[in-house]
């Protein structure tokens, strides 16, 4: 039986509405534990990083002064602890499981996930979280974590941020919605396998997600399954700060997962941006758990 190590990382640096800090507790509250040993794996909890509240913080400290990227320094300084705990989880035979905090946080799994392997990533998100500190439209760094990892724009020369392990063509983004100019620019041109919310709806989320994971699996060593909750539509999952219409259904996100289950390349997941003061009974959160266990096994029968 695999063992899932949880890793809590309650930040709330990467975007406008607060209360995403509240993600970990929620999701645990939730049943996760539970939901995970139905799903046939033993999961350990290893409590929360420490992450200072974003009040006592100041947003601009730190950053290189042309760079807009709020909370740059926190968010570095969690994502470099996060990077170790999941490099050390994935060392002692382990399956890191980081439960967000806003989506900045990926840098931290990617960066562990990647350090002794190759990797590939699967985004399952509204958005493409492909800005950079120039092409941001918000300065908000859970819009940039999968640039971050990839080492584009500003990111090429910051160390804690870059996933050696980790290359555009072993990356699709799936559930594509809200995409900014620079991002679409860089979807176009870039080696990434990318599924819009169309390709979802003229072939089906069973054959959009077969062939995301196979692209992100390909000669590496396992994939990192990164699960932002907006990546559902608002009506399944209205606990989150960024949510856009025309999202995948409760039943073709299950599929999904269950998908990332017999693709057996799993290396480690994340869930990321539920923010339970915006719903109104814990349901994101309930939503996150179930999604989980379905990628690590769950079944009916
Ligand atoms: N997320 N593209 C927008 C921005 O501010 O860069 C929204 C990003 C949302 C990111 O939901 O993780
Ligand atoms: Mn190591
Ligand atoms: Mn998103
Ligand atoms: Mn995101």
């Amino acid at each position: 039986m695999s063992t899932v190590r949880i890793i809590g990382a309650p930040t709330d640096y990467g975007a406008n509405r607060r209360g995403v800090d509240m993600g970990p507790s929620a999701i645990r509250y939730a049943g996760l534990a539970d939901q995970l040993t139905s799903a046939g794996v033993d999961p350990v909890d290893a409590g929360d990083l420490v992450v200072p509240r974003a009040e006592e913080r100041d947003p601009d400290a730190d950053a290189p002064s042309e760079w807009n990227a709020k909370f740059l320094r926190e968010t570095a300084d969690v994502c470099r602890r996060l990077a170790e705990e999941v490099d050390e989880t994935l060392a002692a035979g382990n399956v890191p499981l980081a439960l967000g905090g806003d989506h900045s946080i990926a840098i931290g799994s990617l960066v562990g996930s990647a350090r002794d392997a190759e990797i590939g990533a699967v985004w399952f998100d509204a958005h493409a979280d492909l800005n950079t500190p120039s092409t941001t439209p918000s300065g908000n760094v859970h819009g940039m974590p999968l640039a971050a990892a990839l080492g584009l724009g500003e990111f090429a020369d910051t160390e804690w941020a870059n996933a050696s392990g980790l290359s555009p063509e072993n990356v699709a983004l799936v559930g594509l919605r809200s995409v900014d100019g620079a991002e679409a620019d860089l979807l176009r041109e870039g080696d990434f396998a990318v599924y819009t919310m169309s390709d979802i709806d003229e072939r089906g989320i069973t054959a959009v997600t077969e062939e995301a994971m196979a692209t992100a699996a390909a000669g590496v060593d396992g994939v990192h399954v990164s699960l932002d909750l907006d990546w559902l539509d608002p009506n399944e999952a209205p606990g989150v700060g960024t949510p856009v219409r025309g999202g995948v259904t409760y039943r073709e996100a299950h599929s999904a997962m269950e998908i990332v289950d017999e693709t057996a390349s799993l290396r480690s997941m994340e869930l990321v941006e539920v923010n339970p003061t915006l719903d109104q009974h814990n349901e994101t959160a309930e939503l996150a758990t179930e999604l989980a266990a379905s990628a690590f096994g769950k079944r009916v029968i």
